[in-house]
C-alpha cells in the first residue's frame, strides 16, 4: 500500500492529480449531517459526543471519497476549556463569555487543565483513526492564537475584530500574555489530537488579515512558528497546515518564516500569484471560491480546471478559499470532484 496521496503532497511531491478535501465538509449543506445534528439536539452536544461526531466527521467522506478527513469539533472549544461559557444562539452563531483585562486573562485556567474539558475531542479522533478508509487522511485542527482571541476578546465573530485591537492598544503586554496561554493550550490540544491518531493539523487563522505589520509578525506569525516547532519536536515529522486567512502579500514567505509544511490560501489571492510566489517554498492548499457549489455551472467548472491548472507544476491539495456554506448544492461537489478527477 503506498503512501496516503495527502501526506505524499505535504512532502513536497507533485501529482498528476491533486488530493482534495473541503473546509467545512462536514456541514449543514448535507442532509445527514442536519439529521444528526438534530439527533445530537445541538452543535455543543454534537461537538462533545464522539460517536455522533465521528459518524458526521465520516459521512462527507462515504458520500464523496475525499481524500482527507477533518476531525468534527469547532476553535471554541479551546477558549471554554481555559474557563470561558460558550454557547450557541441558532441562526446567529457563537458567543462566549468575555476576556478584556490582564485581571481577566489571569483568571483564565492553565494550559494544562484544558484535558478536563477536551478530552472527548481526543476519543472522536480514536475512533476515526479506526474507522477511516485505509486511504483517508485524518486531519486534526485548531484555531491559531490571534483568532481565538479575537473570540475570547469580542464573545462573539466580529467582521474587523476592532475589541480585541482595543485590547492590543490599551495594554499589548496583557494582550500578549493571552496570547501566549492560547499558544502553551493550543501546543498541548493539538499533540493530544496527534497521539490520539491524527495524522496532519491544521491552525485555522480566520481573521489573520486584520494584522498587519508588527502586529502580524508578533501575533499572527510568531505564536503560528512556536506551535509548529513545539508540535514538531514533540512528534517529529508531524506535517501542518497553516491557514493565514486574507494574508494577502504575507502569505509569501509564511511557510519558510513558521515551519509550516503547507500554506492555505483564501480565494482573495490569485492562483496564478500564488503558484509563482508562495508554492515555490512548498506544498499549497485552495482555493476555489464557496460561492461557486451555490451557483455551479460551466462557471463551476471551469473555476475548477483553471486552479488544478495554475498549481499543477508544484505540490497542491485542492480545497475551497472558505468553508462551503449552507445553501451549496450537494451535487456540485460531485461536479467539482469530476472537474479534478476527471
Ligand atoms: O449550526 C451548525 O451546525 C454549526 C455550524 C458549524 C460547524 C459545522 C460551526 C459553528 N462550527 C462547525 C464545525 C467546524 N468549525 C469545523 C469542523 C470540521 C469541518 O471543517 O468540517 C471546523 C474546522 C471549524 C473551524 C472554525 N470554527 C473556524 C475556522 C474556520 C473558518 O470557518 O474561518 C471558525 C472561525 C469557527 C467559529 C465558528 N463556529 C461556528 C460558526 C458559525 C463560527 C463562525 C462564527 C463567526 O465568526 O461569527
Amino acid at each position: 500500500m503506498s503512501e496516503k496521496t495527502i501526506l505524499r503532497a505535504l512532502k513536497g511531491e507533485r501529482l498528476p492529480v491533486p488530493p482534495v478535501w473541503m473546509m467545512r465538509q462536514a456541514g449543514r449543506y448535507l442532509p445527514e449531517y442536519r439529521a444528526t445534528r438534530a439527533q445530537a439536539g445541538d452543535f455543543l452536544s454534537l461537538c462533545y459526543n464522539p460517536d455522533l461526531a465521528a459518524e458526521v466527521t465520516l459521512q462527507p467522506i462515504r458520500r464523496y471519497g475525499f481524500d482527507a478527513a477533518i476531525l468534527f469539533a469547532d476553535i471554541l472549544l479551546l477558549p471554554q476549556a481555559l474557563g470561558l461559557d460558550l454557547w450557541f444562539v441558532t441562526g446567529e452563531g457563537p458567543r462566549l463569555s468575555t476576556v478584556t483585562t490582564a485581571a481577566q486573562v489571569a483568571a483564565l485556567k492553565p494550559a494544562a487543565a484544558i484535558h478536563d474539558t477536551l478530552s472527548p475531542i481526543y476519543e472522536t479522533v480514536r475512533i476515526l483513526a479506526r474507522e477511516l478508509p485505509r486511504e483517508t487522511t485524518l486531519i486534526g485542527f485548531a484555531g491559531a492564537p490571534w483568532t481565538v482571541a479575537t473570540y475570547m476578546v469580542a464573545g462573539r465573530g466580529t467582521p474587523d475584530q476592532a475589541p480585541a485591537h482595543a485590547f492590543m492598544a490599551q495594554d499589548r503586554a496583557a494582550f500578549a500574555a493571552l496570547i501566549d496561554l492560547i499558544t502553551q493550550g493550543t501546543i498541548d490540544y493539538l499533540s493530544a489530537q496527534i497521539e490520539a491518531g491524527a495524522e496532519v493539523v491544521k491552525l485555522f487563522d480566520s481573521w489573520a488579515g486584520s494584522l498587519k505589520g508588527r502586529d502580524f509578525d508578533d501575533f499572527a506569525l510568531e505564536p503560528t512558528r512556536r506551535i509548529i516547532a513545539a508540535l514538531k519536536s514533540r512528534h517529529p515529522g508531524i506535517p501542518v497546515i497553516a491557514f493565514p486567512r486574507e494574508a494577502g502579500p504575507r502569505y509569501a514567505g509564511f511557510a519558510r518564516a513558521t515551519g509550516a509544511d503547507c500554506v492555505a490560501l483564501d480565494n482573495s489571492v490569485s492562483a496564478d500569484w500564488a503558484a509563482a510566489e508562495v508554492q515555490k517554498d512548498g506544498c499549497v492548499q485552495g482555493n476555489l471560491n464557496p460561492r461557486l457549489l451555490v451557483s455551479g455551472g460551466d462557471e463551476l467548472v471551469a473555476e475548477t480546471r483553471r486552479i488544478v491548472q495554475a498549481f499543477s507544476q508544484g505540490p497542491h491539495i485542492f480545497n475551497l478559499g472558505h468553508g462551503i456554506t449552507p445553501e451549496a448544492d450537494p451535487d456540485n461537489v460531485t461536479r467539482m470532484l469530476e472537474a479534478i478527477r476527471g
